[in-house]
């Protein structure tokens, strides 16, 4: 190892921007080893040292312009631009919606083959999603530089995808010239290679007995969720038919033929044109005889007091017949509470309830932010008792498989947008296979229009109802 080598990681380890110790990760996961590179700017030595390393590394590369990644990575692309005489270029994080030009930040005649510059590598994934979006812009990428990889396999993965992955520091040097200074001790070095082992072998989820501390955090599992699993596992189904029609008659012919397949019925009671408080008698004995629970999509989205009227009161009393309900976390942890004022003792005598909140949406440009998202997901997890699990959607499988590792075990993955084939709908909606969906990590997939406006919907359900549970068959059995 050079002399700037170890000067920089010393500079890092002196500055607090690597620790040693135990801390939860963004994912929720528990780490021995924390790195932030947001501090080096404000150190100006190590900060132009590392500059200059990045500099010298892409000397050595062929490409005609430079991308910062954002937040921690622009100031020293800026640098590194100038020093070599190059453009540069950024992507805004924020997508913006108005005036002209919509992510992209530099001068657009000056795009070409792009060399692009982040602070760390973990997995490979979000970098190709930036490579993705700058081949959208009309540039081409084959390289990228990163101070430190902190990951096993994201050159390999980046290769896969067409790119070259180049790192000043890996954590392995890290780890190495730490323990020989003596600030690591021997133990929690091991610890450490320990948890990057795991981390390699299931994309980003520690393999069991890695590392201690290092599991998916997991949540005790609410009477909903214990109920829901059991009517899949006696009906051997995951599928929940979307029942979005607008007569009674036509809902209830669909769900008599259907219902054996399901194992919930998702309901938008709002949309019933003729309905009258006998609809929900005859849906709730339904519900009773063909074993299914009945999922009222009310996404409920106001303050607690509020949705404790609308969930309690008016024409539709949902909490008197609905077994789950879907709700948005915009306005804070306060409108889950409202649901259930007292936690579980809050629910219907005679069976338990829960809801299931909108942590990413199925829907084309929609607003939903990675953080806001994360912070959906930790909300969940605090109030677990009465929070069964999430409505989620991505890109595709790979996507999916990354949101879900964020989700506790013991809190399920529920996923709209889908049909057979991917596609959209003139309004915006957008669809994943089956497959993708579930083999991806949705516990149940939330079908409508595949299966209502099919000419035979009974014989649509069962071929979605197969796929899907053959599919998760296939991922719990490995
Ligand atoms: O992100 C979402 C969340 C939900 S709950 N996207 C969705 O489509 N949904 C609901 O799933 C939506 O309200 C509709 O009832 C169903 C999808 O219907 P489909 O006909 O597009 O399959």
């Amino acid at each position: 190892m050079n002399s700037k080598k170890q000067e920089f990681i010393r500079g890092l380890f002196r500055i607090g921007a690597v620790k040693f110790g135990s801390f939860t990760l963004k994912s929720g996961l528990q780490s021995p080893f924390y790195i932030d590179l947001r501090k080096v700017i404000s150190h100006p030595g190590l900060h132009s040292l590392m500059c200059g390393m990045l500099t010298e590394k892409a000397a050595e590369l062929d490409f005609d312009c430079i991308l910062g990644i954002p937040y921690t990575a622009l100031p020293s692309a800026a640098v590194m631009a100038e020093k070599l005489g190059k453009p540069l270029f950024m992507l805004r994080k924020e997508v913006k919606t108005y005036g002209a030009g919509g992510k992209l930040v530099g001068d657009p005649d000056l795009k070409g083959r792009c060399l692009m510059v982040d602070d760390l590598v973990t997995t490979g994934g979000s970098k190709y999603e930036t490579a993705d979006d700058l081949k959208a812009e009309g540039f081409e990428v084959e390289d990228i530089v990163v101070v430190i990889d902190r990951s096993r396999n994201a050159a390999e993965e980046l290769e896969a995808h067409g790119m070259k992955l180049h790192s000043l520091v890996s954590l392995d040097e890290v780890v190495e010239l730490l323990t020989a200074d003596g600030s690591l001790s021997a133990e929690k070095a091991a610890e450490i290679r320990a948890f990057t082992k795991g981390l390699d072998q299931d994309g980003g989820k520690p393999a069991a007995g890695a590392a201690g501390p290092a599991d998916k955090p997991a949540v005790q599992k609410n009477g909903l969720t214990e109920k829901l699993l059991a009517v899949m596992k006696r009906k051997q189904t995951n599928l929940i038919l979307s029942l979005d029609t607008e007569d009674r008659d036509g809902f209830f012919s669909i769900l008599e033929s259907t219902a054996d397949r399901i194992a919930m019925v998702k309901t938008h009671v709002d949309i019933i044109r003729d309905f009258t408080p006998d609809f929900l008698d005859r849906l709730k004995q339904l519900a009773a005889e063909r074993d299914f629970l009945i999922f009222e999509d009310r996404k409920f989205a106001d303050i607690g007091n509020t949705v404790k009227h609308q969930f309690y009161g008016g024409v539709y009393r949902i909490a008197e017949w609905a077994d789950c309900v879907t709700s948005h976390l915009i306005a804070g942890a306060g409108t889950i509470k409202g649901l259930f004022p007292e936690g579980p003792s809050s629910m219907a005598a005679d069976r338990p309830q829960a809801a299931f909140l909108l942590a990413r949406m199925s829907s084309k440009g929609n607003l939903i932010t990675e953080d806001y998202s994360r912070n959906v997901i930790a909300a969940g997890r605090d109030n677990a008792e009465i929070v069964s699990g999430y409505i989620g959607h991505g890109k595709d499988a790979e996507d999916i498989k990354n949101y879900k590792a964020m989700i506790p075990e013991g809190q399920l993955l529920l996923m709209p947008g889908v049909q057979l084939e991917r596609g959209t709908d003139s309004l915006g909606q957008q669809y994943l296979t089956v497959e993708e969906a579930v083999a991806g990590g949705a516990d149940c997939i939330i079908v409508g229009r595949g299966i209502i406006k099919a000419d035979d919907p009974a014989a649509e359900a069962e071929i979605y109802r197969s796929k899907a549970w053959q599919v998760y068959k296939n991922r719990e059995e490995k």
